[in-house]
């Protein structure tokens, strides 16, 4: 395998447990020595990107934003971990093309619907069902599942521990050390 900094991008429903999933990954990464940086929607929706709503336009670009700040980080020889929906799998695809196919990493936090909902650790599916939050993924905005992810984790079948597992052996034998 060839090593690079790489970009290990987080796709998926809200509350399929992807923040969880690069959270832990980070911390992983961080002891095992690594330069590692954490982008989601905290630290970018709120600042650098806080001019951008939930519509598709603005999603993709929010997704490009994200995709060129993380260039930015990789070239600096930082391994990037990313928790966004990233909804489209156009949007997606753009991120490989402007990070590079040798540095992307496209993680699909699998859950269904359903259990994304029933989990609802923030309310938000309640609301939308009852038309407070407009547009919002999986109710009444898409979700397009990847169809060839490097990895896919199913959250509702795995603990959280063995859907780490699994990312730390696909991900650390392809970061530079
Ligand atoms: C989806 C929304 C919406 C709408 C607010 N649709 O579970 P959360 O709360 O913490 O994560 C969701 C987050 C999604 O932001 P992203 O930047 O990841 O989205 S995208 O990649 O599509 O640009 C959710 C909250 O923001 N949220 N309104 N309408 N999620």
């Amino acid at each position: 395998l060839q090593q690079e900094p790489q970009l290990v991008w987080f796709t998926g429903l809200s509350g399929s447990g992807k923040s969880t999933l690069a959270l832990r990954l980070e911390h992983y990464l961080f002891h095992r020595g690594h330069k590692v940086f954490l982008l989601d929607g905290d630290n970018l929706r709120n600042g650098l990107n806080r001019d951008l709503s939930f519509s598709p336009q603005d999603r993709k670009e929010n997704i490009r934003r994200v995709a060129e700040v993380a260039k930015l980080m990789l070239d600096a020889g930082l391994v990037v971990v990313s928790a966004f929906i990233s909804p489209y799998a156009e949007e997606r695809e753009l991120v490989r093309q402007i990070v590079g196919e040798n540095r992307f990493i496209e993680v699909f936090v699998n859950c269904p619907l359903a259990e994304c909902e029933k989990r609802d650790t923030k309310g938000l599916y309640a609301k939308a069902r009852k038309g407070l939050i407009p547009e919002f993924t999986g109710i009444s905005a898409p979700y397009e599942a990847p169809l060839l992810p490097d990895l896919e984790v199913r959250t509702s079948e795995e603990s959280i521990d063995e859907s780490l597992l699994q990312l730390i052996q696909f991900v650390e034998p392809r970061v530079l050390a």
